[in-house]
This record gives structure tokens, sequence and C-alpha cells, in this order.
């Protein structure tokens, strides 16, 4: 029996309304994520969500390099965006959001939390250098399709849906349960067609309620 996942992608605090790095109606996909948990565990399927968890100090962070935040440059050889102090380890901006039904989640994976390199992908660090237990998990649990939603539609969304496709799963993206970050106006929009293009099917949460009954 080949068995389905829900991935949450970094539904944390500080990608919300107040947070450090909130994105565009971040919080807008509480109610979406909320009620696939619900669909999901109806079901018996898995919840899992990603945590994005950085040491106080990590090299993604402008203030690192005295440079403003949302400039471009190099970290460790590879092209980074420079981002606002986010998602600081054990800090209440790391935590997922209040809103979120956070009990019927089954495990949890940080990523991010080498100081050296950055992480948007829930599989793999920017530089696909070191794996988080993700892929582990669910090659244990045989499980062979992912539902996935999050923040921000732009890198960590994005990025972990690419990854999931290229290791091999069969990929459903709930697009009202993603908002991106936007840096350049459209950005979220060419993510979508990135990861449809990759082979990921695009959903709303309606069609999913429909098509999946
Ligand atoms: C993210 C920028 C920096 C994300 C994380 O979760 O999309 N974006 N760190
Ligand atoms: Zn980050």
């Amino acid at each position: 029996m080949k068995h389905r996942a829900l991935l949450l992608v970094d539904l944390q605090n500080d990608f919300c309304a107040g947070g450090a790095l909130a994105v565009p109606e971040g919080d807008s996909t509480l109610d979406v994520a909320n009620a696939l948990i619900d669909w999901s565990k109806a079901r018996g399927e898995a919840v899992l969500a990603s945590q994005d968890w950085h040491p106080a100090d990590h090299g993604s962070f402008a203030s690192q390099h005295g440079v403003e935040p949302f400039s471009q440059g190099l970290l460790d050889g590879l092209p980074q965006t420079f981002w606002p102090d986010h998602c600081v380890q054990n800090s209440t901006g790391a935590q997922l959001h209040p809103l979120l039904n956070q009990a019927a989640i089954s495990a949890l994976f940080h990523k991010g939390e080498n100081p050296e390199i950055d992480s948007y992908s829930a599989f793999f660090d920017n530089g696909q250098r070191q794996k988080t237990a993700l892929d582990a998990w669910l090659r244990t649990h045989a499980i062979a399709e992912l539902t996935v939603l999050g923040l921000a539609t732009d890198y960590c969304v994005k990025f972990t849906v690419l990854d999931a496709l290229k290791l091999g799963y069969q990929v459903n993206v709930i697009t009202d349960g993603c908002r991106g970050v936007n840096i350049q106006a459209g950005d979220s929009a060419q993510a979508f067609m990135d990861m449809a293009g990759a082979g990921a099917t695009l959903y709303t949460l309606a069609d999913w309620l429909e098509t999946q009954a």
C-alpha cells in the first residue's frame, strides 16, 4: 500500500503578520492548512511539518554581513538573498503559528541549522550537501505522495516541491495554502509554474476536496 502525507512548510510566526520576515497574507494559509489537516486525519494520513530553525548567527542574515535585508550576495560560494534575522532557534518567531492545529502533527523537521549555508528545501540544504531526516521518514512509512502547502511559495515551498519530485515523490501543491515573499512581482506565480513544469499537480483547496472525494 502506497501512502500519502500532508507536508506543512514553515508555518511559523516570523513568516506571518508581525513576524520578522512577514510574508504578505501569510496568515491566510492557516485556515487552509487546518482544513487539510482535518481532511488528512480523517483518512488516517500523516501530517508533517518543517520548521526553519536558524542559529542566531546564521549566514543568511543580512545582519551578519552589514548589508541591507533582501540584498543579494554569496554565501559559501552560493548565490544568497540576505534576510532579516528570522526563525532563530527557540525564539517565539520560530514557533509554529498558534492558530495552526499543531496537535495533529506527527513529525517535525528542522532545517537551516548550519550557519554556513541556507536551506530552503525541507529535504536538503541549498548546496545539496546535507539531507534532513524527512526523506528517510517518508521511506520508512512507505509514503510515495505528498500534498504540500505553506510559506513561502517562492522559496521553501518551491525548493521542497522540486526536491520531492527529484526524489521520486508524487507531489500535489495546494496553491491557496501558500503565499510568497515576491521580492520581484510575479515570483510566486513563476514558482507555481516551475513546480508544475517539474511535475507537481496544482490544486486549490476547493479543487482538492472536490476531486479527492
Ligand atoms: C524561507 C527565506 C528564508 C521560507 C526561509 O520559509 O520560505 N524564506 N528562510
Ligand atoms: Zn530562513
